[in-house]
Formats: structure tokens, sequence, C-alpha cells
């Protein structure tokens, strides 16, 4: 089995599938999508992935590809389970799946909300995605307000534990996310 995944160096939601892959020690070739120069809209990418995001992974030279993180999870951890990175017992998979949400949707969307709505360089490029969405100033305004929000929420919770998910601190897995974490993966 072939994995391929397309990644961009500069970009977060790719950087989550790179993790995961060192994580778990799954081999694979990599290849670099150049989102600065719109590589994610030409032909020969959205072939790969309509939706001209990265991450996607190829889970063979003519297999399928996954086109989101989600996917891309949920299939990692069923085809290469050690190290479970999802948690272990049916309550620890709650815990994960429940702090993976409100990371995704209070955190990873405010930011972009606010980064997006925002930065020149994103000028009509609110929304990843093969469509073309404008800007809108207050938006950017209230994805800053919500992440200030997200911000103390995580702090608050994070006081007095490691981790945010879990109390993983005493196993392999864990010392592996930390070791992932300070190597910039
Ligand atoms: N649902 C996707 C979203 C991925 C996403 O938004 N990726 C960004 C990079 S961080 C992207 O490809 N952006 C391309 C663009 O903005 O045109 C996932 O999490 O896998």
């Amino acid at each position: 089995m072939t994995i391929t995944l397309y990644d961009c160096a500069t970009a977060p939601s790719p950087r989550r599938a790179r993790i995961l892959l060192a994580e778990k020690g799954v081999a694979h070739a990599t290849v670099a999508v150049d989102l600065r120069s719109g590589e994610q809209f030409g032909d020969a990418y959205r072939r790969i992935n309509p939706q001209c995001t990265v991450p996607a992974l190829r889970i063979d030279d003519a297999g399928p590809v996954l086109a989101d993180n989600a996917a891309i999870t949920a299939w990692l951890e069923a085809e290469f389970p050690e190290p479970p990175l999802l948690g272990r017992t049916p309550l620890e998979k709650a815990e994960v799946a429940s702090w993976n949400w409100r990371v995704e949707f209070e955190g990873l969307l405010a930011i972009a909300e606010a980064m997006r709505n925002r930065a020149p360089s994103m000028a009509n490029r609110a929304l990843p995605g093969p469509v073309d969405h404008p800007q809108i100033p207050a938006l950017a305004e209230r994805g800053v307000r919500r992440v200030e929000q997200f911000f103390v929420a995580l702090d608050t919770h994070l006081a007095g534990r490691a981790f945010i998910a879990t109390d993983a601190s005493a196993s392999p897995t864990s010392r592996r996310w930390s070791r992932s974490i300070s190597r910039g993966w």
C-alpha cells in the first residue's frame, strides 16, 4: 500500500494529518501543493480533490482519495489502531470526540473567521474551497471575540491538567504527542 499525503507545509489543516501519520509511524509519500500560487485550483489537483483543499490522502497508488481531516483521521485510526489517538475506552472516545468538536467549532472556525475575513492575501477567499466568497469585516471582528472567549474556556479547562482530553499523561502515546508538538510536526 503506497499512501500519499497532499500537503502544504505552511497550512494548519494538513499539519493535523501529518501529526497523525507521524504518531502512528505510517510510511507515506508527500506531495506539496502550493496554496500561495493557487495550485489547489488547477485541473491536476482538482482531479485529486475537487474540494480544492489540503490535506488529502490517497490510500493506494490507484486507490481512493480521502479529501478531509475527518476522513483521514477515521481511516488512519481504523487501519492503524496502535497507538490509539482517539481514546481507548468508550468514554475516552466520547471525550476526545467532544473536545475535537469544540476545538474545531469554537477555536479553528473562529480563527478562520477572523483571519480569512481580514487578511489582504485572502481577499475574496473568505472560505476555503472551489467557490470564491467576499470578506465580511464584521465576521473578522466576531471571530476575534469568539477566539478570545474560547482561549479563556480552554485555559480554564487546562488548569492543573496536561492534556485537553483524557488523562493520557501516563501513556506512551501522550509522550509521543508532546514530542510531536515540540518537534513542530
Ligand atoms: N475540511 C478540510 C478543510 C481544510 C482546509 O481548509 N485547508 C486549507 C488549508 S489550512 C486549504 O486547503 N485552503 C485552500 C484555500 O484556501 O484555497 C479539512 O479539515 O480537511
